[in-house]
């Protein structure tokens, strides 16, 4: 077994760490997950003369497209199941974000000392240009992209990916040639991500999520933190302040903080209905929170960790407020569906925890109509507790949790079981005087009912529009 892909091996030094990938060539590497993160891998792998084998629960029918695109490129598929000895005799297994990393053949051939990686962790060893890297558990999409939009404005090529939707390993098959990389970065790739060290790392938030993957929060914690803990001095960490977590954070690279409440020395902070942006204590340059598209407490969080990395990456601040202005926020995170009868009906279909839906309603001052319920990942739906009894007006429940959610939250609101969403938006609408909100924000993951988030917000939007008027 010598593809050694532990740390000391290829990574003395942080700069080392993109010295170039693991040699690769002629080496059994099994790929395990084939949805997008497992066909990119495995096309790189591939590529790059590994004898790839890709392995997934899942059957060849149900797996689609993918399934014929590898098998033409040769690549030796074992679908249906995961066969143990293919685990034990790899020399390198790289996994996908959504496959557990204790399942029993990943766990036997961790045992037996097969290195295990993740694709962005082995994306990273290849560039060799700079990486702005987004983590967080809310607001990492918007933020994300917000960067990339800074970056273009400013004139760099940049390749934006990751947790967003496409693999970072992408970026090496040489269609583009960017001048830098944003990913946004989940924590089940940073618990693959033994070098990855951004020149830029950036931390949203760290609130409850992803329970039901974790034994526990301080595992979850753990894992976010990753993203700063391989930088060096060179290296800028870009975090929140305000957040409990993050406030005591100690990092090895040059800190850049936010903070919506106080005023920070070398960073941003608001005042008087702006953004200001400083450096050891003096005012480099400031934006007018009312200028910007992106409203709501956590958007401006957003837009200050977006301006600091820009700004960290060399982007100069009159560009990077200019981008910001512009820029009009992404689908399903608090998005305006329409206003029908003085109502306005909201699709924030990605506040799929307790955090997000917090921040989410943290942003409205009137009478909500919150649409909550899905699939539980083992969230606290007691800590909506206050907010719910202080915005929420009628509370409608879907999903597999609602039950749950209901239980959490007795008392607090009128409460109202759908069994679907058109129930669910028919109940809203019944409960709705003008002025009022509805907003579907539901704490959970879609998958007991939807395809994803996506198809969850589609799906709520089109019975707005339907059902509203
Ligand atoms: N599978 C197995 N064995 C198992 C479990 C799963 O073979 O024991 C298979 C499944 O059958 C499936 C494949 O593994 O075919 C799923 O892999 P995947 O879930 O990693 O799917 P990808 O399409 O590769 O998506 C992943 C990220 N998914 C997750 O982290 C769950 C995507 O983030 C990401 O956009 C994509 O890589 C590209 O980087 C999605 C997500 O929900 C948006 N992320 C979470 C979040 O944002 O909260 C972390």
């Amino acid at each position: 077994m010598d593809l050694d892909m532990s740390p000391d091996r290829l990574a003395t030094t942080p700069d080392q760490t993109r010295a170039g990938g693991p040699d690769v060539a002629g080496r059994r590497v099994l790929v395990v997950g084939l949805a997008r993160t497992g066909l990119a891998a495995a096309e790189f792998l591939q590529g790059r003369g590994a004898r790839v084998t890709v392995t997934d629960m899942r059957s060849a029918e149900d797996l689609g497209q993918a399934v014929s695109t590898l098998a033409e490129r040769g690549v030796r598929l074992e679908l249906g199941g995961h066969r143990e000895a293919s685990f034990t005799e790899a020399d390198l297994i790289v996994v996908s974000p959504g496959v557990p990393l204790n399942i029993a053949p990943m766990q036997r051939a961790r045992d037996q000392g097969v290195p295990i990686t993740g694709e962005m962790e082995l994306a990273s060893r290849y560039l060799t240009i700079p990486m702005i890297a987004v983590t967080g558990t809310n607001g990492k999409t918007t933020t994300t992209s917000l960067i990339g939009d800074i970056l273009r404005a400013s004139g760099r090529r940049v390749f934006v990916g990751g947790n967003i939707g496409n693999p970072l390993i992408g970026v090496l098959d040489g269609r583009e040639t960017p001048d830098a990389v944003v990913v946004e970065v989940s924590s089940f790739q940073l618990d693959t991500a033994e070098t990855l060290r951004p020149d830029v790392g950036v931390i949203l938030n760290v609130t409850p999520d992803h329970l039901d993957r974790y034994p526990d929060f301080e595992a979850y914690v753990a894992s976010k933190l990753r993203l700063l803990a391989r930088q060096g001095p060179r290296d800028k960490a870009v975090f929140n302040v305000d957040d409990p977590v993050l406030e005591a954070v100690r990092c090895p690279a040059a800190p850049l903080g936010f903070s919506r409440l106080k005023r920070v020395e070398t960073g941003a902070f608001l005042e008087g209905g702006r953004i200001v942006l400083s450096e050891e204590g003096r005012m480099l340059g400031d934006l007018a929170l009312a200028d910007l598209a992106l409203t709501g407490a956590h958007n401006h969080e957003n837009v200050m960790a977006a301006l600091l990395a820009a700004r960290a990456a060399g982007v100069d601040l009159e560009t990077a407020c200019r981008a910001a202005t512009a820029f009009k926020g992404l689908p399903h995170r608090v998005e305006l569906v329409g206003e029908f009868n003085g109502v306005r009906w909201y699709d924030d279909s990605k506040g799929t925890n307790v955090g997000a839906v917090m921040k989410s309603l943290e942003g409205f001052d009137g009478p909500v109509i919150l649409i909550a319920g899905g699939l539980d990942k083992a969230g606290d739906f007691r800590a909506l507790a206050p907010l719910v009894q202080s915005k929420v007006k009628r509370l409608v429940l879907i999903g597999q949790a609602r039950e749950k959610i209901a239980a959490a939250l007795a008392g607090q609101t009128e409460t109202v079981l759908a069994d679907d969403m058109r129930e669910a938006v028919v109940r809203s609408r019944e409960g709705a005087r003008p002025g009022d909100v509805v907003l579907l924000s539901p704490a959970c993951a879609s998958f007991d009912m939807f395809k994803d988030y996506a198809e969850r917000g589609r799906v709520f939007a089109a019975l707005v529009r339907e059902v509203a008027p």
